[in-house]
């Protein structure tokens, strides 16, 4: 039997790759030089795509490829996929939930953490000879006992604010409505300008759609304050990132770590140039562990496909 076609969209892990390679023709569109002679050479023949998360698959990208039947999504974001195109066409669309959650939320808690006890500037402190020329280092912000703010209450968010609990943190989070799983102890609060009023910590954990662009606007980072931090590990589109950077130069908000960008991997420079930020390369779920189970799930979703199974993991 010949092997379907697919096209690839970015690099995988040599342990992904080699039993991709071995069961699909893998058109490899990152490689490619001109992308749109590539597509209009094997888009035709392309049976299926295997993306990443933030790569997705767009309007013209579906379009070249006519005898498109399946987008297998490596990461649980499908945001950058046009599901209206594959809805029109039936196409089918799978992602990788579960696998990944943990991951993320220990990379959003190690950030709020390592933004409010100043680690970065600390371990300079010590490279840099600060410590026996200067001495103690610089008093830093108590993370335990204080006000989290979780906005998006889904899996991610969900293992967060259960990871805050160990620290004794109080924890208010942000949802369409009230949730059954929730903790008794946490608060939900409705607006999302409330909840930052009330927070000292706001993660933003809420998966990117069309509907939650911009969702923290300047009202919402303004009334988190400039004794507040902003956490990012979602998508960059959930905050206007405008109105971000002018409150981080101004002072209007204290501090921010983000793992995801606007035009990532370029970064507006604007960042560069602030010490109240800390800046990760979208990696929340970037552990060896995680990422072999997103591999496997998105090469289950397409086997399954081709063998006229049920997909694991659907998203349509
Ligand atoms: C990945 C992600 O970094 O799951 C997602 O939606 O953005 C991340 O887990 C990405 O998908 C890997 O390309």
């Amino acid at each position: 039997m010949t092997r379907p076609q697919i096209l690839q969209t970015g690099p995988y892990p040599e342990w992904d790759q080699g039993p991709l390679d071995a069961d699909f023709t893998v058109h490899r569109l990152f490689e490619a030089d001109d992308r749109d002679a590539f597509l209009a050479q094997h888009g035709p023949e392309v049976r299926a795509i295997a993306t990443r998360g933030e790569l997705g698959a767009n309007a013209a990208m579906i379009a070249a490829c006519p005898k498109l039947e399946i987008i297998s999504v490596y990461g649980v974001g499908f945001d950058a996929v046009d599901l209206a195109a594959c809805r029109a066409r039936g196409i089918r669309v799978t992602n990788t939930p579960d696998v990944l959650t943990s991951d993320v939320a220990d990379l959003g808690v190690a950030m709020m953490l390592m933004q409010s006890r100043g680690m970065l500037g600390a371990e300079r402190w010590v490279r840099d000879g600060s410590w026996a020329a200067k001495g103690l280092y610089p008093l830093q912000r108590r993370v335990w006992g204080r006000r989290a703010g979780v906005l998006g209450l889904g899996r991610i968010g969900t293992e967060v604010a259960k990871r805050l609990q160990g620290f004794g943190m109080q924890i208010s989070y942000g949802a369409r409505a009230p949730q059954d799983h929730a903790h008794p102890d946490w608060r939900f609060v409705a607006d999302p300008v409330q909840l930052a009023a009330e927070t000292d910590f706001l993660f933003v954990t809420l998966a990117a759609s069309a509907a939650t662009r911009h969702i923290i606007d300047r009202n919402v980072i303004e009334s988190l304050g400039p004794e507040g931090m902003l956490i990012n590990i979602s998508r960059a589109s959930n905050i206007d990132e405008e109105a971000l950077l002018d409150a981080l130069e101004s002072g209007r908000l204290g501090s921010a770590a983000l793992d995801v960008f606007d035009g990532e991997p370029a970064l507006n420079p604007r960042f560069l140039a602030l010490e109240n930020v800390l800046l990760q390369p979208h990696h929340a779920s970037g552990t060896i562990e995680t990422r072999k189970a997103m591999g496997q799930l998105l090469r289950d979703n397409l086997t399954a496909h081709f063998a006229g199974q049920a997909l694991p993991t659907a998203v349509l």
